[in-house]
């Protein structure tokens, strides 16, 4: 039905979606609601979740040295250390416990925001991502989407950081290459992310159902 984590007992499961689309409300809304059924959950965000990987970070979004310039295939390499060590140090640990992990973002954000949006080859960059995660790949995608306008309107309450200043042909190359790899890629699932955000989680709710084994905590709960 969907790639695996192979050989894990737990289920990496990821987020997408241009920022403002909403794709941080529900990675958290699931995270919740799947620790309150019983299972044991990570949430981790990309780029971050390690203290390498939060260093990379600072230096990929916060940095506002105008002299400080990134190279784009600079900028691809540092978003995938960071993910080698969050996949190193936590992700494959928890997988290993047989916990839900849930990436707010995980390599599709490579695919398009540095192969379509700064327009490297795809192939290599597609290649990268599979040595960066030795080969992980998320069992589900959920990739939440809207329109830019839209997008840019939720988010105009915070500064733009270094991404964000990319333009608006750099986000729209992003956004379709979302849509592309939707139709390719048969783990990926697009929700309208212009709907309520309770309409989004219940989606995502009932499709996450379908799927994941019952929570430990529930199935070792004693019977009343
Ligand atoms: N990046 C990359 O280039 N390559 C990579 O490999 C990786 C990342 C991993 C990370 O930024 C940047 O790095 C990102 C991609 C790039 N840059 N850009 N540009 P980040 O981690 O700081 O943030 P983000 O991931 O881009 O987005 P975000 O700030 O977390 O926003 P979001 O997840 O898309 O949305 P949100 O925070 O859930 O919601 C935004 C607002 O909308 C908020 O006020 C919500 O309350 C509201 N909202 C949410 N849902 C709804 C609905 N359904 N209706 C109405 N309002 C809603």
């Amino acid at each position: 039905m969907m790639n695996q984590a192979v050989g894990e007992p737990g289920v990496l499961l990821s987020f997408e979606g241009i920022d403002g689309s909403g794709k941080s409300t529900q990675a958290r809304l699931l995270a919740d609601r799947l620790e309150a059924a019983g299972y044991e959950t990570l949430l981790v965000r990309e780029p971050g979740g390690t203290a390498l990987s939060e260093h990379v970070r600072a230096l990929l979004l916060e940095n506002t040295d105008p002299s400080l310039e990134i190279d784009p295939v600079a900028e691809v390499l540092l978003f995938s250390a960071a993910r080698a060590q969050l996949v190193a140090e936590r992700i494959r640990p928890a997988l290993a416990e047989g916990q839900v992990v849930i990436a707010d973002r995980f390599f599709d954000s490579t695919t398009v925001y540095q192969a379509a949006g700064r327009e490297l080859s795809v192939e290599w960059v597609r290649a990268l991502n599979m040595q960066a995660t030795r080969g992980l790949a998320p069992a589900r995608t959920y990739f939440i989407d809207l329109p830019l306008e839209e997008a840019q309107a939720r988010r105009a309450a915070h500064a733009a950081d270094r991404m964000e200043t990319s333009g608006t042909a750099f986000f729209e190359r992003v956004r379709q290459a979302y849509l592309a790899l939707t139709q390719e890629e048969e783990r990926i699932c697009q929700i309208d992310g212009a709907q309520p955000l309770e309409a989004i989680h219940e989606t995502i709710w009932a499709d996450v159902q379908s799927f994941l084994p019952t929570a430990p905590r529930a199935s070792s709960a004693p019977s009343p």
